[in-house]
């Protein structure tokens, strides 16, 4: 024992590995596949499966935003830089989390190799190790908004949960008598020395992996079982508004075949939010705290909102992360108590200029108070298309305020409304880059055709939608290669604060075509053509597109 422990396996590396300088072939090849660093890390992989799944199982039992992969990967969103989040969506759109998921999938595998390694080769190390990982996913849990400490449980749990499996399966390795000559302390390690086989260390990771996806699977399970929150919001009856939506006049949808329905069903609407596991709050624990530069401080139950003066309208979100034609955008009928009513219970005070709404998993929005005091009627909304909010549109209650980017106003799982100045705080994309105030820009949208369509020649319809919500649209125009800026016919407009379609038939010939459209707005200006990114307060520029007619 008077050769330093590390030096052995290199030795033994060094031994599997002559073989393969002499006769490279495929008996080499499976050697080496199999060899001891790999199965290492194979082990390393199999303990990391252990910490996640122990902690999933052991998190049903607690906040869901505190299991390990979710909180980690929230963390992270936390800490995008806007050029990544920007990048995100432009490529992955609305599957940004799912990119999210498979880049933490490939780090966390890359680390548990090395950890198995590691620990395989100097034990405490790997053990120091698997502990500063524990600390750093506990971290990320405790400081996730609305996080008890307690909910570290799982995390903890799971790490031990791993440890032991970590070192159950490198002790296998230890005991295998397959590498030559393991005279080493390594073999020391394991003294009473049963020789473990291959077959016998494979076994014990098959099993230990099984019992993982066991963990896992039955952590899944036990959360949704234990979730009602689901359930209840099936059984909520939405109240009869005082004052009920106007009814939607007909004629509303593009006259060309294939345009986006006028109103988008809750399943098709679109979903953007920092929140990698939906919140889940139930109605009857909802409470909106309503402070800051106020008379009186108030706080409204769910019950308070259902027995308000409710209104109801139709109104379409749209996200400043849109690019120019994109489809971050959606019409919906909306339910709510006006939050103007809710403002004039608290009294806000002279020189307030803003209300910051925070959702309950920490996100924030910097909404201007004129805005939520004007008749555009913005809303504390609970019914989306007769329907309870959707878990993802922000069951219970969200903001929804006409004319306005959702990332400066349209706060799901809102909980808390702050009367304040925007001199004295910042949302949260504000700190992030992003502008503190957002009006919606004026937006023309090409659905039909399709970008890089083959149609063929003859009467083709062109068709799409357009917003400018709080202003309305009055013309849409179409322009076909360099021609002249042709007017559309513009379905009919329901209100100021839902988007508007439209429709232009054209006589196509054959060949390459640009189509170019751009809209006017309710104040008579022109949709510029500056083109300009998202960040930081809104794409803008014409959509143009080739089509090519056959
Ligand atoms: N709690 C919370 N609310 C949020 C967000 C968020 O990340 N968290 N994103 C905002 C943004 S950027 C947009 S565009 C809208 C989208 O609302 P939707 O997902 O219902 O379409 O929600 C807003 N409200
Ligand atoms: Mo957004």
């Amino acid at each position: 024992m008077d050769k330093p422990s590390t030096q052995t396996p290199r030795a033994e590396e060094l031994r599997i590995e002559k073989p393969a300088r002499k006769r490279p072939g495929q008996h080499t090849a499976s050697k080496r596949l199999t060899g001891p660093t790999v199965l290492a890390a194979l082990a390393g992989v199999a303990a990391a499966a252990v910490v996640l799944s122990v902690a999933e199982l052991i998190g049903a039992f607690f906040t869901a935003r505190a299991t390990p992969v979710i909180a980690l990967g929230s963390t992270f969103i936390d800490f995008t830089p806007s050029w990544l989040k920007d990048f995100a969506i432009a490529t992955f759109g609305t599957n940004d989390k799912v990119a999210l998921f498979v880049g933490m999938a490939v780090t966390i595998l890359l680390l548990a190799c090395v950890l198995g390694v590691v620990a395989y080769r100097k034990w405490a190390l790997g053990v120091a190790g698997v502990l500063l990982m524990g600390a750093v996913i506990v971290t990320a849990v405790v400081t996730r908004s609305g996080v008890k400490p307690l909910d570290a449980i799982p995390t903890v749990i799971g790490t031990v949960a791993g440890l032991i499996a970590l070192r159950f399966l490198v002790t296998r390795l230890w005991r295998m008598q397959v590498w030559p000559n393991l005279d080493s302390d390594l073999a020391a390690k394991a003294p009473d020395r049963p020789a473990t086989s291959r077959r016998a260390f494979f076994a014990a990771t098959g099993v230990t992996a099984a019992a993982s996806a066991i963990a896992a699977t039955g952590g899944r399970l036990l959360s949704a079982a234990r979730s009602n929150v689901a359930q209840a919001r099936e059984s909520l009856q939405l109240p009869t508004p005082a004052k009920p939506a106007p009814a939607v006049p007909a004629g509303v949808q593009s006259k060309a075949p294939g345009v986006t329905p006028w109103v988008t069903p809750n399943n098709d609407f679109y979903r953007i939010d920092t929140a990698l596991s939906v919140p889940e709050i139930s109605a009857q624990d909802w409470e909106l705290r309503v402070h800051g530069l106020v008379d009186r401080e108030i706080r409204l139950s769910f019950q308070d909102l259902l027995d308000a003066n409710l209104i109801e309208s139709h109104v379409s979100l749209t996200c400043v992360s849109n690019p120019v034609g994109g489809n971050l955008a959606g019409n919906a009928k909306w339910l709510g108590m006006p939050i103007r009513d809710v403002l004039t219970m608290a009294g806000p005070q002279e020189g307030a200029d803003m209300v910051l709404s925070t959702s309950i998993d920490g996100f924030s929005a910097s909404t201007p108070l004129e805005v939520l005091q004007d008749d555009r009627d913005a809303m504390l909304a609970f019914g989306m298309n007769d329907e309870a909010l959707p878990l993802e549109h922000g069951y219970p209650v969200r903001m929804v305020v006409p004319g306005l980017y959702g990332f400066v106003s349209a706060t799901k799982w809102v909980v808390d409304l702050e009367v304040t100045r925007f001199a004295d705080s910042q949302a949260y994309w504000t700190q992030r880059g992003w502008s503190e105030r957002g009006p919606i820009k004026t937006m023309a949208r090409v659905e039909v055709p399709k970008s890089f369509a083959k149609v063929p020649a003859g009467r083709v319809a062109i068709g799409g939608t357009a917003w400018a919500q709080t202003r309305g649209i009055t013309k849409v125009e179409v322009q076909i290669d360099n021609g002249p800026w042709t007017e559309a016919v513009l379905s009919t407009e329901a209100s100021v604060v839902t988007w508007r379609q439209w429709s232009f038939d054209w006589e196509a010939t054959p060949g390459p075509h640009y189509i170019k459209a751009r809209a006017t707005d309710g104040t008579g200006e022109v949709q510029t053509d500056q083109r300009a990114d998202p960040v930081p307060d809104g794409a803008s520029g014409w959509q143009s597109l080739m089509v090519t007619v056959e």
